[in-house]
């Protein structure tokens, strides 16, 4: 049976349930999810490997207006994203209304040359008679491959996104070693991790103005030792980053290190610090120290 190999494109709003949707499909944590709208800052690779199949799939930033530096850096990373794809798949929220201009950027992908489908997430959380009209605004959309509703959450679809998906991969040998699952070193899935359980965290008091830097990353036999900064924008933040007598720090640090320990399959010595660093979202040289540069990106 020929190797089919190629890549994938996950495109859509900011909290649909992309990232989500991606670990899912990898069958690993690669991408961080939060209930709060862009979560995802880069674009993160992950790598599906069957007998037959590898898909590399780019999970991108949720698509929206652009104000300061940082969203530019999204932006751009979005378009990058689109360059030698195979197939896109355009998500939309299930259990929200669709509207005109999200059906406006879906034409306008499907306009383009590679292939488009729509993916239809969080069905388990609405019903037939509530789907049924927005799915029917998707009939103006022409040239779309498919439209599959799903949910990550019960796995309902996931095989036949899969299978559609395949069917879109061209014929070629696999890009990355058949083991891997992703293109994103272990220090930098470190440090989304902590981001994701601060943003839960931290729910409503402090807006997405933090970012995480590893300073130390140390891997020994037995253990590995790291130590991370969180940056937030305001002296108040910090106060509430820290919690009383320290204990939102502490839990923020408990949670990330659980969920490194499984991902090295290690013992893991995690030291938080915090830090304010004012506007950094809109300063070129603070986000790239931060991990979002724009050189990566061209
Ligand atoms: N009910 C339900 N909720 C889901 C499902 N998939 C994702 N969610 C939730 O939707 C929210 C957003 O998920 P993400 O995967 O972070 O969404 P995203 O599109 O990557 O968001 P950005 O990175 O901000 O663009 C989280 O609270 C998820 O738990 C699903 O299948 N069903
Ligand atoms: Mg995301």
């Amino acid at each position: 049976m020929d190797f089919r190999c190629g890549y994938v494109s996950i495109l859509g709003r900011p909290n649909v349930g992309k990232s989500t949707l991606l670990n899912k499909l990898v069958g690993q944590k690669i991408s961080i999810v939060s209930p709060k709208p862009q979560t995802t800052r880069n674009i993160v690779t992950g790598i599906l490997n069957q007998k037959d199949l590898q898909v590399i799939f780019l999970d991108t930033p949720g698509i929206h207006k652009s104000k300061n530096s940082l969203d530019r850096y999204m932006e751009k990373s979005i378009q990058k994203s689109l360059e030698g794809i195979d197939l896109i798949l355009y998500m939309l929220d299930g259990t929200k209304r669709f509207f005109q201009e999200d059906i406006d950027e879906i034409k306008a992908f499907c306009a383009g040359e590679t292939p488009v489908v729509i993916l239809v997430s969080k069905i388990d959380d609405t019903t037939f008679e509530k789907l049924y009209p927005e799915l029917a605004k998707l009939n103006s959309i022409q040239n779309v491959q498919e439209i599959i509703p799903f949910s990550s959450f019960n796995g309902k679809n996931l095989d036949v996104i899969k299978e559609t998906i395949k069917k879109f991969m061209p014929i070629s040998p696999a890009m990355y070693p058949t083991d891997t699952v992703t293109d994103v070193s272990e220090r930098f899935i470190a440090s989304e991790i902590i981001r994701e359980k601060a943003l839960w965290l931290l729910q409503q008091e402090i807006p997405h103005g933090i970012a995480v830097e590893i300073e130390k990353f140390e891997q020994k036999d037995k253990i590995t030792k790291i130590s991370a900064t969180i940056y937030c924008e305001k002296d108040n933040h910090k106060k509430i980053i820290i919690g009383n007598a320290g204990s939102t720090l502490k839990k923020i640090g408990e949670e990330s290190r659980k969920d490194i320990e499984r991902m090295l399959n290690q013992k893991v010595f995690l030291e938080l610090w915090v830090k304010v660093k004012e506007r950094w979202r809109d300063s070129d040289i603070l986000s790239s120290n931060l991990g979002y540069d724009k050189r990566d990106i061209g």
